[in-house]
C-alpha cells in the first residue's frame, strides 16, 4: 500500500499551526484514502483488500495509528480540539468507507456463490463417466453364474505355491517338462522352491484334503507362465478351473455338464465337440471344442475355416491324484476342467491382440458396458 509521508511527521514538524491548516491536512489524508478505496474496490482482489484494511487501520502500521501516534498525541494543546475532532471524523469515515466495501464484497461473494449454486436445470448434465466392469471380470462373472446354477462354489487359494501343491500332488512328477523354470516363475532365495502357480489346481488338492466328497467347485484366479507375451499368450492370465469328485460321476455327466456351459455360454445352437487330449491330472484327457459362433460351423476367418473353436481342456480326474489327497479312487470318481479367462473373452467378443485387454486405453474399454 503506497505511503503516506506527511503522517510519519507530526503537525508542528508540517507546518500545520493553525485550526484551518490543521482541517487541510486531515482533508488530504481523507481524499488520499478515498483515492485508495476507490482504486481498491475496482479490483476484486479479497487479499488485496485484506491489505489496504490492515494499512489503515492495523493495530500496529496501520495510517489511523500513525496518525493518532504522530498528529494527535504530539499536537499542540491549543490544536488539540480541533485535531481531535478532525481525528474522529477521519476514523469514522474510514471505518464506515470499509464497513461498507465488506458488506459490498460479502455481498457479491454470496452473490457469485448463489449463482454458483444456482443450478440452471436448462444446462446438459454434466456427463461423469461411471467406467464399466473391465471384459475380464465380465466374463469371469458370466463363467462363475453357469457354474454356480449347476451347483459349483467358488474357492479362491494362494497365487504363490509350492511345488508339492503345484506339481507333485497333480501327478506332474519330477523332471516333467512343466516343471522347469521354462515355464514356471519360481521366488529367487526361497528354500522350499516357492513358486508363482501356473494353475489353480492347487486349491482343488487343498479342498480336497480340508474336505470330505463330494465335491463341487471352480476355482477362479491369476496365474503365471513365463511366457513371451505375444497376441495370445501373457506372464500372467486368468484361469477358472473346476472340479467335480463324487461316488457316482461317470464320464456321461462330464460330458453332459460340459455340452451344459457350452449351451450356456455360446447360446443353445453352439455344438460341442471333445477331442482326445493329455493332461497329467487327468485321464481320459480331451480339449473341448466349440462349433464356431462366428460361422455357426461352416467355416470362417475366426475358426480358420474349421468351423470350430477349441474352448479349453477337460477330463475325469486322473485317479492317481486321489492318492494325495487320501480320497479312496476305489469309491470315488470325477471331472476336472480349465479354461483360460482371458482366452475365452478374446473369443466371445471377437478381440485379437490379448495385449489390449491390460493396456487400460479407454477407448477400448468403452466398448464393453
Ligand atoms: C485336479 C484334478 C484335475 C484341471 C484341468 C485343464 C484340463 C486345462 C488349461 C486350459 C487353458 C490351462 O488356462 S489354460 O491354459 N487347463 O486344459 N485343466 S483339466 O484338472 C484338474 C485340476 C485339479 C485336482
Amino acid at each position: 500500500m503506497p505511503a503516506i509521508p506527511i503522517i510519519e511527521k507530526t503537525l508542528t514538524e508540517l507546518g500545520d499551526s493553525t485550526p484551518e491548516k490543521v482541517v487541510a491536512r486531515f482533508a488530504e489524508v481523507r481524499e488520499r484514502f478515498d483515492r485508495q478505496a476507490r482504486e481498491q474496490s475496482s479490483g476484486n482482489d479479497a487479499e488485496q483488500w485484506r491489505v489496504f484494511v490492515l494499512g489503515w487501520t492495523g493495530r500496529k502500521s496501520g495510517v489511523l495509528t500513525a496518525v493518532s501516534e504522530n498528529w494527535l498525541k504530539n499536537a499542540p494543546s491549543d490544536l488539540r480540539r480541533v485535531v481531535g475532532q478532525e481525528f474522529q471524523k477521519l476514523k469514522a469515515h474510514v471505518e464506515a468507507t470499509l464497513e461498507a466495501k465488506r458488506k459490498e464484497i460479502e455481498a457479491a461473494a454470496e452473490q457469485s456463490a448463489a449463482a454458483h449454486d444456482q443450478i440452471d436445470l436448462s444446462l446438459p448434465g454434466v456427463e461423469r463417466a461411471i467406467g464399466t466392469r473391465h471384459l475380464i471380470w465380465q466374463t469371469y462373472q458370466e463363467l462363475e453364474r453357469i457354474f454356480l446354477s449347476i451347483g459349483f462354489r467358488v474357492v479362491e487359494g494362494p497365487e504363490i505355491e509350492t511345488p508339492y501343491y503345484n506339481f507333485e500332488a497333480l501327478n506332474i512328477p519330477e523332471h516333467h517338462p512343466a516343471r522347469d523354470n521354462m515355464d514356471t516363475f519360481y521366488i529367487e532365495g526361497s528354500k522350499s522352491g516357492h513358486l508363482l502357480r501356473t494353475h489353480t489346481s492347487p486349491m482343488q488338492i487343498r479342498t480336497m484334503e480340508k474336505e470330505k466328497p463330494p465335491v463341487r467347485i471352480i476355482v477362479p484366479g491369476k496365474v503365471y507362465r513365463r511366457d513371451n507375451p505375444d497376441a495370445t499368450h501373457g506372464y500372467m492370465f486368468h484361469q477358472i478351473e473346476g472340479l467335480a469328485v463324487d461316488s457316482d460321476i461317470t464320464f456321461c455327466e462330464f460330458k453332459g455338464t460340459v455340452e451344459y456351459f457350452v449351451r450356456e455360454f455360446l447360446g443353445p445352437k453352439a455344438k460341442t465337440r471333445l477331442r482326445p487330449s493329455y493332461f497329467p491330472f487327468t485321464e481320459p484327457s480331451a480339449e473341448v471344442d466349440a462349433s464356431c459362433h462366428v460361422c455357426g460351423g461352416s467355416g470362417c476367418r475366426v475358426c480358420k475355416m474349421s468351423g470350430w473353436i477349441e474352448l479349453f481342456g477337460a477330463g475325469m480326474v486322473n485317479p492317481a491324484v486321489y492318492g494325495f489327497v487320501n480320497y479312496d479312487a476305489e469309491k470315488l470318481s470325477g471331472f476336472a476342467f480349465g479354461m483360460g479367462v482371458d482366452r475365452l473373452a478374446m473369443m466371445k467378443y471377437g478381440i485379437g491382440e490379448l495385449p489390449v485387454l491390460t493396456q487400460n486405453d479407454v477407448r477400448f474399454l468403452r466398448q464393453f458396458p
